[in-house]
């Protein structure tokens, strides 16, 4: 515990030193080979989880830093609205097309379209399954299913090797609902002692975590020991849950989430959640980055991994004082 404490504070000091330098480096203006300013299309999810309003908000302000025109299309977690989005902004043509796909499967054709127009993709924050990887430039992104492992080992010493646990899954079909389930239950698996009761989706919403939350503790009520959520947000809204059943969150059932955001320090500080795995959502300098590398026509990697680390209820006070989403 005294090991892992002192290395999230040397990590929180290295993040602050970054941000310290970035600042007296103010980013170059990113223009397009006629001199004119970058014109970039970006698909978003929607606007479900305080994760995604901190990657929309990173991705807003370094467009701005960096003179970029930034057309943001928010699709309220619906691939129809993002497909609707990406042909928009073919035909508008765009020098670059930034999509945080909501879900892995079904690009295809849209991204044909795009490539055919010589548009080039960037995906950040979730992955896609297609057969031809060639329809996008890179994936920007953290991986999810070790998230997931990080969560499960940690669950694993947590409860001592044995309990019942209930899983909130993040939106059907997703990258992170997919991979955060995979990470997880292969940890888990491993352990005769704990067992996975009830697991289904909430669509990484505070609001539907509090209903799925209730509903499992209807039907399971005092079986339940802990709770493995794939966003904050859902664990924030299991939480009102539990209170409201009349247990005490954090200490009569377990909750561990993942992402990290500003609110779930706080639930840490309360003493009613008890540990979050970070996902860093703010992917706008490496977004940039990379759109200003694929500009000048240099090679970029299929895949820039971002890195996480779990942190526990124990260094929450310390923490969120460095914490910047
Ligand atoms: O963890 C969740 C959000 O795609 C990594 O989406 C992202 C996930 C994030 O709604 O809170």
């Amino acid at each position: 515990m005294f090991r892992s404490t002192i290395t999230a504070l040397a990590l929180a000091g290295v993040f602050m030193a970054c941000s310290v330098a970035a600042a007296d480096d103010p980013p170059k203006k990113l223009t397009g080979k006629d001199g004119k300013p970058l014109v970039i299309g970006f698909s978003q999810v929607g606007a479900e989880s305080a994760w995604r309003t901190a990657e929309s908000k990173s991705i807003r302000s370094e467009a701005e830093k960096r003179g970029v025109t930034l057309k943001f299309a928010d699709a309220q977690q619906k691939q129809a609205n993002q497909i609707k989005a990406v042909r928009s902004f073919v035909a508008q043509r765009v020098d670059v097309i930034v999509i945080a796909p909501v879900v892995e499967t079904g690009w295809e054709p849209v991204l044909r379209q795009a490539k055919r127009a010589r548009i080039p993709i960037i995906l950040v924050d979730r992955g896609i399954k297609v057969r031809d990887e060639s329809l996008y430039v890179t994936l920007i992104a953290s991986d999810f299913v070790e998230e997931g492992r990080m969560a499960g080992e940690w669950l694993v010493r947590k409860l001592g090797g044995s309990g019942r646990v209930v899983q909130l899954e993040g939106t059907t079909g997703s990258a992170p609902a997919i991979d955060r389930k995979k990470g997880f239950e292969e940890v888990i698996a491993k352990h005769s002692g704990i067992e996975i009761i009830k697991s289904q989706s909430a669509d990484f919403t505070r609001a539907k975590g509090k209903e799925v939350m209730e509903a499992f503790l209807k039907a399971e009520r005092d079986k339940i020991d802990a709770v493995y959520a794939h966003n904050d947000d859902m664990a924030i809204g299991a939480i009102q849950a539990i209170e409201e059943a009349g247990f005490d969150p954090g200490k009569d059932i377990i909750l561990i989430s993942i992402d990290a955001v500003h609110a779930a320090f706080e639930a840490m500080i309360a003493g009613q959640l008890n540990a979050t795995v970070e996902c860093n959502p703010l992917l706008g300098p490496a977004l940039f980055d990379t759109i200003e590398k694929i500009i000048a026509g240099q090679q970029v990697p299929k895949y820039i991994k971002q890195v996480d680390q779990l942190f526990e209820q124990s260094i929450a006070a310390e923490v969120i004082k460095a914490r910047e989403y």
